[in-house]
């Protein structure tokens, strides 16, 4: 028996087989982009974002820059995974005493369901980018929490369940600004409100250049009989500007601050003039994944070039064996 997911089955995942001539693990939908330039009426452009099934259905929460150039967070809906229906109203959020506590500018988004609730995190404004967190059970009436981290901080990431006993969530401690550096930290919580006992997972570079001067932890790690399988993204400077790649990694399952394996080559990085060419050109971020655990399916959501949702495919047991058989030929994780 092959890795297989752990988790839920999902029959209606957006899916396509890979091409029988390509070479890699991760395959685009050939179809990209699911998303136009001003996908609403406010909103210039919709990217880095997030999806999770609901109700027989898909939702997402989208990163939407308006045209006055902030970014806010939309919900959307479809039937398919694939064609998109976004609101034109920003997300309302409310405190837990229910007074209106709205988000300076809230990108990158992230949702998970723990349990009967689903959480989002995004890099919200405090005093700087920092971890917003909230709570919906319906996606109409969203209820924030306390921010996770001090600033500055991005890319936080919960897993799905908790880990002997206590909620877990990676991030990348970051400066104000656009981060010319980064390693994925790992934190825990007993009530998603306090956060503490702080682990180094993994840093920027190893053998790779694509990742070397940051990276950062993107859709919710999927939990496999191998291990936690953690896809992220990386980053190179080059002479004209960041690079944002994909690549994966394997965390153990009850101590995921260790990295069991971490992959030396990127598994998706832009080539697609929709990945090369828009508002911030050269980026592949992903943020989010649908999997069904019958048939070890992926489908990964990622933002292209700062303008569009994309989707791209995998198949769990691919991308763990091509991980392991590409992997950095070093161990990290063990120190704090
Ligand atoms: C994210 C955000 C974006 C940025 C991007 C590349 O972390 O900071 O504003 O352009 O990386 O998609």
């Amino acid at each position: 028996m092959g890795v297989r997911i752990i988790g839920e089955s999902l029959r209606n995942i957006p899916w396509q087989d890979k091409p029988g001539d390509y070479e890699g693990v991760v395959w685009r939908y050939d179809k990209n982009p699911l998303t136009r330039r001003n996908p609403t009426r406010s909103t210039a452009r919709v990217f880095n974002s997030a999806v999770a099934p609901f109700r027989g259905r898909f939702v997402g929460v989208f990163r939407a820059d308006h045209k006055d150039g902030k970014a806010r967070l939309h919900v959307g809906w479809s039937d398919d995974g694939i064609s998109w229906d976004i609101e034109d109203e920003v997300i309302t959020w409310k405190d837990t005493d229910g007074k209106v506590y709205q988000p300076n500018y809230a990108y990158d988004p992230r949702v998970v369901k723990i349990e009967d609730t689903y959480y989002l995190t995004w890099c919200t404004d405090f005093y700087g980018p920092s971890i917003g967190v909230g709570l919906t059970k319906d996606f109409r009436e969203f209820t924030r929490l306390e921010n996770a981290f001090l600033p500055f901080n991005r890319n936080g990431v919960l897993f799905p369940r908790k880990i002997n006993g206590k909620y877990v969530m990676l991030s990348r401690p970051s400066d104000a600004g656009h981060t010319p550096f980064g390693d994925i930290f790992l934190s825990e919580s007993p009530d998603m409100i306090h956060w503490g006992r702080h682990r180094r997972v993994m840093g920027r570079g190893g053998s790779g250049w694509w990742q070397g001067l940051k990276i950062g932890a993107g859709p919710i790690p999927i939990e496999t009989t191998e291990g936690w399988l953690l896809f992220y993204h990386g980053v190179v400077l080059t002479c004209n500007g960041y690079v944002y790649s994909c690549g994966a990694a394997i965390l153990d399952i009850n101590t995921p601050s260790r990295v069991l394996y971490r992959c030396r080559n990127y598994l998706l990085t832009p080539e697609k003039e929709y990945e090369t060419v828009g508002f911030v050109p050269n980026v592949v971020f992903p943020c989010a994944a649908l999997t069904d655990s019958d048939t070890g399916r992926i489908a990964i959501y990622y933002g292209s070039a700062d303008t569009y949702v994309s989707l791209a495919f995998a198949k769990v047991d691919e991308v763990v064996e091509y991980v392991k058989e590409n992997a950095e030929p070093f161990h990290e994780g063990e120190g704090r």
